[in-house]
């Protein structure tokens, strides 16, 4: 079935950092293959004047979430750090809303909903339905689909733009499993009505 886009959609591309991509400190397999995909979609939505929304991971130093602070994952997306930038691959528009989050030291937050205000930012704009895809599909994809959708917004996951992690394998599965159980929807490119 063909979805079509109004203007009350966004785009919310997902920590698409260095840090998670093949060279990076915490990289995701396969991440580099969803960048060209990534870049499709920001041009049809750019097309069409649609809002584009884009999260990151954005780490003090002392992060808990890092190995040598007790936590559970290499040191990764440093505030301002090369690892904490967008891939130069994705062409972010210059209007891209960027929404940075777990940068507190003692908290994690996979969530671009926890501890910002992306949830105020995204009905000021009128949003009611957000199509999201990036990194991780078992991490902050998750919990970011989670709690778009209990903060009331419609989701459409990009299935064919996102890749997890797979700490334990088929992680990424199941999270995709657990989003739609929740009530996301999936969609891949092809499905999307193009400009
Ligand atoms: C993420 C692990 C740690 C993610 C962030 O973006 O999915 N995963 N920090
Ligand atoms: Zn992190």
């Amino acid at each position: 079935m063909i979805t079509q886009l109004h203007p009350s959609d966004a785009l919310l591309l997902v920590d698409v950092q260095n840090d998670f991509l093949e060279s990076g400190s915490l990289a995701v397999p396969d991440a580099g293959a969803i960048l060209p995909l990534l870049n499709k979609y920001l041009v049809l939505f750019s097309d069409k004047s649609l809002q584009i929304v884009a999260s990151r991971d954005w780490h003090p130093a002392g992060h808990c979430s890092f190995v040598e602070n007790g936590g559970q994952w290499p040191s990764h997306c440093v505030a301002d750090t090369a690892g904490a930038a967008f891939s130069q691959s994705l062409s972010l528009p210059a209007s891209c809303h960027i929404v940075s989050k777990a940068t507190t030291a003692d908290h994690e937050a996979y969530s671009g909903f926890d501890g910002t205000a992306l949830t105020s930012y995204l009905q000021q704009q009128g949003i009611k339905r957000l199509f999201i895809g990036g990194l991780a599909t078992d991490y902050c994809v998750l919990q970011t689909v989670l709690d778009a959708l209990k903060n009331g917004f419609a989701v459409v996951l990009l299935v064919d733009a996102i890749r997890a992690v797979d700490v334990q394998r088929g992680d990424g599965a199941q999270a995709i499993a657990k989003m739609t159980e929740n009530g996301a929807q999936t969609a891949k490119f092809t499905d999307i009505e193009p400009s």
